[in-house]
């Protein structure tokens, strides 16, 4: 199934259950080498998402702004290396949404526990705008908003659920986006959390 948001932004409901098995694993190694941690914005709040990444680039946050480091700032090591199956998942996304030969070089990895959310924002670090993102839950079900150009544009609600994996490309890239408060509807497989990968062209 596939539900259409936009012209260019697409939910692929359930595309991501046949890799549940082996991304659960790479998250839990992931995890050992660069934990997750709430990091600070530029305005100076503590995002309420905890979050690593994975790949040659990840992207961070602290009081001087956002950027993508090759180094995590935590370990002073490089981000632990993309596993074959994230990239092979987002890959295969892609495609199914119509952007071939999708070469991802950052993972952001969201953790949300319960009360989490993501306010509006766009994703403006990258320096390839043409390339899409693709963006799979897992866990607890959330509910994404999908607004506009403009931050006081109307929103969507579009709930993702564990497994779905979303694709903005196009015209749809730069739209303002959020997460809703997680609501604590345990999951069977994850429990009291929700995790999102964010696969990205960030660098050129
Ligand atoms: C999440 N994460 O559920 C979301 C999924 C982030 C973030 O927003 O920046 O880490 S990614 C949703 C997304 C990405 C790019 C464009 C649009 C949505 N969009 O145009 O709506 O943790
Ligand atoms: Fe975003």
């Amino acid at each position: 199934e596939r539900d259409f948001l936009g012209p260019d932004a697409f939910v692929l409901r359930g595309f991501a259950l046949p890799f549940v098995g082996e991304l659960l694993p790479a998250i839990e190694l992931l995890e050992q080498v660069s934990p997750f941690r709430h990091m600070v914005t530029p305005g100076g709040f503590t995002m309420s998402v905890a979050l690593t990444n994975c790949g040659t680039l990840g992207w961070t946050t602290d009081r001087r702004g956002y950027r993508y480091t090759t180094i995590d700032p935590d370990s002073d090591q490089p981000w632990p290396a993309m596993p074959a199956v994230f990239a092979r998942t987002a890959r295969q996304a892609a495609a199914a949404a119509g952007f071939d030969n999708f070469e991802p070089d950052a993972c952001l990895v969201n953790r949300y526990l319960p009360g989490a959310r993501l306010s509006l924002h766009q994703d403006k670090n990258e320096r390839d705008y043409d390339a899409p993102i693709v963006s799979v839950s897992l866990g607890m079900s959330a509910v994404f908003l999908f607004g506009g150009h403009q931050r006081s544009d109307k929103t969507m609600k579009v709930p993702l659920h564990h497994g779905d994996v979303a694709v903005w490309g196009g015209e749809d890239r730069l739209r303002y986006h959020g997460v809703m408060p997680l609501k604590d509807q345990p999951h069977p497989l994850l429990g009291s959390q929700r995790i999102n990968f964010t696969f990205r062209k960030a660098g050129g």
